[in-house]
């Protein structure tokens, strides 16, 4: 008797276990997305592709472009994809606070432009966006489901914060963020890439990396410093040129006169590897760190600081986990593998 209910304990233990990778992650997609396909197209583009990631909207916001090109680029994707079942909610035209200079005029992105979105491959989609603004989606969905919906955030952090900041039930419903964002000067490869400190991302709206990183919410960060240590590079760009699913031919047609021009091409991966660490976390390294924004509008605007103790002028920072390492060689493989298979339904 005994003996029998230790087999059965056995028995439920190991369905337990099987059960555990088919549990999806439930995921808001919260991007400045734009084709042809950017990191965000491509990390979209993987996602869609993961049975592990379960994606329950698309939110989008200004960031590489103005959110007018983000909307039209995402919504055509999706029919390519053939999954004009995910919906789109238009989100922020502008940061929160960042006024735009002369700076933001001459450097990279187009945030802060009014100009009309360019037609994306194939043309306009006749998919259309659902009419609830961005954080309004955000801050209902999050709060249907406390503890149960995950958000990838691969674009300027303005959607979430202005969830959290018109329901303080957000920030605590909401079960994890993984942010593409901020890179840490303490850590190797920590220089920024929008000012000599500041990742683009949160440099755009600094305020709102400040509020998302300050909410308690729990946070996994996938900061410049591990995407410094990625590349896609033309041998994986090949094996996805040879599949022929729709989006592996956009992919191909149009970074393909790229990598002709220059066979060395071999571009970092930034929005990818968020959304690859949270469908496999092993290809990561991750460690906890004390990680705040600088929002003073001088030298070091959007600056992400990253510490082990609380310094003077963080209190009230929190600690969250920080990616600094990755097996690109692993990476790589599976990114190639998701964008090039057709996905079983
Ligand atoms: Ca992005």
């Amino acid at each position: 008797m005994r003996f029998g209910r230790v087999l059965v304990c056995a028995a439920l233990l190991t369905t337990a276990a099987r059960a555990q990778p088919s549990v999806p992650h439930r995921v808001i997609v919260d991007t400045d997305f734009a084709l042809p396909p950017q990191d965000d197209g491509l990390a979209l583009a993987f996602a869609l592709n993961s049975p592990e990631l379960d994606i329950v909207g698309i939110t989008t916001v200004a960031g590489n472009y103005n959110v007018a090109r983000a909307n039209a680029d995402v919504l055509r994707l999706l029919e390519i994809a053939g999954r004009t079942d995910v919906r789109v909610y238009g989100g922020a035209r502008r940061p929160l606070g960042h006024e735009v200079d002369e700076y933001a005029r001459t450097h990279y992105g187009k945030w802060w432009s009014d100009e009309p979105p360019p037609a994306p491959p194939g043309g306009f989609a006749r998919l259309a966006l659902q009419p609830e603004p961005a954080a309004d989606f955000i801050a209902r969905t999050v709060t249907a489901a406390p503890g149960r919906i995950e958000i990838l955030a691969i674009g300027p952090l303005t959607n979430i914060a202005t969830a959290m900041k018109g329901n303080v039930a957000v920030a605590k419903a909401i079960k994890r963020i993984t942010i593409m964002g901020g890179a840490i000067a303490s850590l190797p490869d920590g220089g920024g890439n929008a000012t000599p400190n500041t990742e683009f991302n949160f440099w755009v709206d600094p305020e709102a990396a400040k509020i998302v990183l300050r909410s308690g919410t729990p946070i996994t960060l996938s900061p410049l410093n591990v995407s410094r240590k990625t590349a896609f590079d033309k041998t994986a760009f090949d094996r996805i040129a040879m599949s022929t699913t729709p989006i592996a031919r956009m992919i191909a047609d149009q970074m393909g006169p790229r990598y002709a021009r220059d066979a060395t091409y071999r571009p970092h991966m930034y929005d990818e590897v968020a959304a690859a660490s949270l469908a496999d976390p092993s290809l990561v390294k991750t460690r906890a760190m004390i990680v705040d924004v600088d929002d003073h509008h001088g030298i070091d605007y959007g600056a992400s600081i990253g510490a082990d103790a609380v310094w003077p002028g963080a209190e009230g920072a929190k600690r969250i986990d920080v990616q600094y390492d990755i097996d690109n060689a692993r990476f790589m493989k599976l990114f190639v593998d998701r964008v090039s298979t057709r996905p079983h339904s």
